[in-house]
């Protein structure tokens, strides 16, 4: 696992690629090496880049890193999939383009049966309200990791209760700079720490 943590801050993906294979193979589970590796890395990560000792490129190919390593685990994670169990729109808020998070709830929500309509990072509030209107979900899920971007979420709420659509949904929030506090703030119906709990509050809505 230390070695799979080093490969990703690194930014080497085809080592991260490998390492989770071999990693799969001597019997660790998918959960371990997500939580135990390629999490921790990012935030370690996350880290150097505030201390001044990583700047962008850095970031971004350990990023790329930790990505190739999800490619690995993302059928094992959705596996069992079985009938629908309903529609979560996903996506990062405007201007936003951290998208690892998101993309790890999506899976978990894949995982539990869910049909997952992901809109990718840098949303506009426009787009939810519009894709609300064409899939009718049952939960709009959104992300961020920016303390800059974070009241996008109010914006996207504001919309989807001024196209009248806010009763129709729950939302649910999370990423980094978020808490529960932020959550209750902005009428958001859940907060989620990760994508665990995001999984398990889509299966309580009905
Ligand atoms: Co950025 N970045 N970044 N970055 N980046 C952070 C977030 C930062 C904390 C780093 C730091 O300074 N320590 C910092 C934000 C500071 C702040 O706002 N207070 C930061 C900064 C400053 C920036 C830039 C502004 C840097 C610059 O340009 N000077 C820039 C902004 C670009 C933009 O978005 N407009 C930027 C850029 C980037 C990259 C593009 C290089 C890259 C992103 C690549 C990508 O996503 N495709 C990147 C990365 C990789 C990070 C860190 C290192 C790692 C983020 C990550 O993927 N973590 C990050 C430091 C950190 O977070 N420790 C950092 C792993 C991921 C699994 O965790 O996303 O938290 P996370 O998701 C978790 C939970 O939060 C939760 O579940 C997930 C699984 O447990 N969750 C949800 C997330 N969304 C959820 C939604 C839910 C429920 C749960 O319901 C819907």
């Amino acid at each position: 696992m230390e070695q799979l943590k080093t490969l990703v801050m690194e930014g080497k993906a085809k080592g991260s690629e490998a390492r989770v294979h071999e990693l799969l193979n001597q019997g660790v589970t998918a959960t371990d090496i997500m939580q135990k590796a390629l999490i921790p890395a990012m935030d370690k990560v996350g880290e150097l880049f505030q201390s001044g000792e990583y700047y962008l490129p850095e970031m971004l190919v350990a990023a790329k890193a930790m990505q190739q390593g999800l490619k690995v685990l993302k059928p094992i994670m959705v596996q069992g999939n079985v009938a629908s169990a309903g529609k979560v729109i996903i996506g990062t808020v405007r201007g936003d383009l951290h998208d690892i998070g998101k993309n790890l709830v999506g899976m978990s929500l894949e995982g539990a049966g869910f049909e997952v309509i992901d809109l990718g990072a840098d949303v506009p509030a426009e787009k939810f309200v519009a894709a609300v209107k064409e899939h009718k979900p049952k939960v709009v899920g959104l992300s961020a990791l920016l303390t800059t971007t974070m009241l996008g979420m109010r914006d996207v709420i504001t919309a989807l209760t001024q196209a009248g659509l806010r009763q129709d949904v729950k939302v649910m929030v999370g990423g980094a700079p978020i808490n529960q506090r932020f959550a209750a703030e902005i009428g958001a119906d859940f907060y989620g720490a990760d994508s665990t709990s995001a999984k398990d509050y889509a299966r309580t809505v009905q």
